[in-house]
């Protein structure tokens, strides 16, 4: 009996069971069909949905283009966690709101002027041992020729440095495998001074480089007297990858314009476009960044120009430091592969990729066997002899990204709109897909460091024309994730970026990324050091010296102490604020109205505002973040009164 009772028993939990299966298979079923999902596309939802508190595998750092910002998503879910404020005010984070942050925005003036934008295009994560360890990211500025350093601790910008020496620069940031080095490399030529030279100058006084910045690990900042630059033609040196593993000590640079040319389009000369497209070839900058660096403590091989170092063409030549190796018209990407063996060019104007190989450009440098040289004196390799070899991609090849799997790499055809994967080492085509649309760089994880982690890829595309809902004319970019984890590449998902071109992407594994929560009590964000207007629970007070007043002030749920400020017309006024809470995420903003500051203030820290009393009147100022219940009577008044 108890036998037969346990089969009955059996069998109707097998019917629950199956019944249960069907009403969830008619569930999803149901939902697919109301969405109008096919199987496929319900797979890729499953592969990149986050339910409620999953975090996702990998950060994608994403350069913000002309915003001047970082963008951060996670990765597979293509969820934006934060705009990281770079080169432009970003008043959410009160950056250049406040005084301290005005302070490293500050830092990028040139020549005495404030620059309120950048045009970031390549993000580069710090390495040891050519591999990321998730402590600094750097980015460059194109249109002024800056670089950043961000702080991964705090995802803040930490440090700003001009090229003392570049109008332009388009190749940075690149690190050499143990950050010694951040690499940027110049872009459209000038006179290194900031002197007039007329257009005819071009060849004689116009110059492209790379500058070599000197990066303190331990304090987190590039120290600009150690930093210094190579001189170059006046090609137009375009982007750099630094060498690892037996190419350590390396570094490579495209250019275009081997021609020299110099445009005129208003003389009715063709424009720089088909002026710098002439010849068959352009340049491969090949040269030894250790011996460079070796160079550059002897006061005899270097220049001072502007304050700033320069080892000038025939010192590197002479030290047989800078060689040049021809190289696919218009080629754009160079990326050196994980063991640092290969260096592959991507040429716009090529249907090829052509594959370098280290080893053969070492021998022709030791034996000395050069081709020819060029106008300004430097080795001219044969590329013959430096290739492994080449392979036909498609058109519009601008980018690489290497996969897991040994020789397995991903390239970027714009004017294909293709993602293509094939083997560098074999010259073997493996696989390709269509994107939406015209993609330029491509990033699959940790795809540029010397242990890439396959997994996803993410295709930065140009344009989104019909693949989003309309938002006129200005469409936003289309972030496109691809599933590289089988045979055949997989698009799982389309992202809208709406916040300027991003250009390139460094992706990195989430777990090595370790940030804090909160600012030790009365920390200078910036400086990450106690600040000076640091006030604890009971020290708020309001300071008079002359018509200069100092106000300490501190901010908790749900009060401002002090709550009146009463001031003369006129009056300058330093207000330190510091926020008193331990709990996480505890933020508290501030704003007085009418005098376009805005302080965000983070658990324990603290910050200074500055500005002129100087028109009269009753001016609420209050905390611009929905800290609690009470947030909204998180206030009090400014009183300026003409005396
Ligand atoms: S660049 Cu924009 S697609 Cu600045 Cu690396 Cu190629
Ligand atoms: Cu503090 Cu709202």
């Amino acid at each position: 009996m108890k036998k037969y009772l346990q089969i009955v028993y059996g069998a109707l939990l097998g019917v629950l069971v199956i019944v249960q299966s069907a009403t969830a298979e008619s569930e999803f079923q149901k939902v697919m069909q109301k969405r109008g999902l096919s199987e496929k596309d319900a797979l890729a939802a499953l592969k990149v949905y986050n339910p409620s508190g999953k975090h996702d595998e990998y950060y994608a750092f994403v350069s913000g283009g002309q915003s001047g910002q970082v963008m951060v998503y996670g990765i597979p879910s293509m969820r934006i966690l934060k705009y990281i404020a770079v080169f432009a005010p970003e008043p959410w984070q009160g950056y250049g709101f406040d005084t301290d942050s005005k302070e490293i925005l500050r830092q990028g003036n040139i020549r005495g002027r404030e620059i309120n934008w950048g045009d970031t295009h390549h993000p580069a994560l710090s390495e040891s041992d050519g591999k990321y360890d998730g402590k600094y990211l750097f980015i460059n500025d194109k249109a002024n020729a800056r670089i950043a350093v961000i702080d991964l601790k705090y995802f803040e910008t930490s440090q700003i440095v001009v090229n003392p020496i570049f109008k332009s620069s388009h190749g940075g940031a690149f690190v050499t495998p143990n950050t010694d080095y951040i690499l940027e490399s110049c872009q459209y030529a000038a006179p290194f001074t900031n002197d007039y030279y007329p257009m005819e100058a071009y060849e004689e006084v116009y110059r492209g480089g790379v500058t070599f910045w000197k990066f303190d690990k331990k304090n987190g900042k590039i120290s600009q007297q150690d930093s210094f630059t190579l001189e170059l033609p006046p090609y137009m040196q375009d982007l750099t990858d630094a060498g690892k593993g037996i190419s350590d000590g390396w570094a490579f640079t495209n250019s275009f314009n081997s021609e020299l040319y110099t445009g005129g389009i208003e003389k009715g000369l063709p424009p720089f476009e088909a002026g710098c497209s002439r010849n068959d070839m352009d340049y491969l900058h090949v040269y030894n960044w250790k011996k460079l660096a070796e160079l550059v403590k002897d006061d005899k091989n270097v220049k001072v120009i502007n304050g700033h170092r320069v080892i000038p063409i025939e010192i590197a030549v002479k030290n047989n430091a800078l060689f040049l190796i021809p190289e696919n018209k218009s080629p754009h990407g160079v990326d050196v592969n994980p063991d640092g063996q290969y260096i592959i060019v991507s040429g716009k104007l090529d249907t090829h990729a052509s594959v370098y190989d280290f080893k053969k450009i070492l021998k022709q440098i030791e034996n000395k066997e050069f081709a020819s040289k060029d106008s300004y004196g430097i080795p001219i390799l044969d590329i013959k002899k430096s290739l492994h070899g080449q392979l036909e991609l498609g058109l519009g090849h601008l980018h690489n990204t290497f996969g897991k799997e040994d020789g397995t790499i991903y390239s970027s055809l714009y004017v294909d709109s293709q993602v293509v994967k094939w083997n560098y080492k074999q010259l073997k085509l493996l696989d390709r897909t269509n994107i939406h649309y015209n993609v330029g760089h491509l990033e699959a994880m940790e795809g540029k460091s010397a242990d890439p982690q396959g997994e996803y890829l993410i295709a930065l595309n140009k344009l989104s024309i019909d693949r989003f809902l309309p938002v006129g004319p200005l469409h936003p970019q289309n972030n496109q994730l691809i599933d590289i984890g089988g045979k055949k590449m997989e698009l799982l998902v389309d992202m809208p970026v709406p916040l300027g071109e991003p250009h390139q992407a460094a992706s990195i594994r989430a777990s090595k990324i370790h940030t804090e929560v909160r600012y030790n009590m009365g920390t200078n964000s910036k400086t990450l050091k106690p600040h000076v207007g640091k006030t604890l629970a009971g020290q708020e007070r309001i300071e008079r010296k002359g018509n200069h007043v100092y106000i300490y002030s501190t901010m908790v749920r749900s009060h401002i102490n002090p709550e009146h400020i009463t001031l003369n017309k006129g009056d300058k006024v330093t207000m330190y604020i510091t926020n008193l809470e331990r709990a996480q995420d505890e933020t508290h903003g501030f704003t007085i109205d009418h005098h376009n500051i805005h302080a965000s203030v983070e658990p324990g820290e603290s910050v200074q505002l500055d500005f002129v009393a100087d028109i009269e009147g009753v001016f609420p100022y209050y905390c611009t973040e929905f800290c609690s219940a009470l947030h909204i009577e998180m206030l009090g008044y400014m009183l300026v009164k003409d005396p």
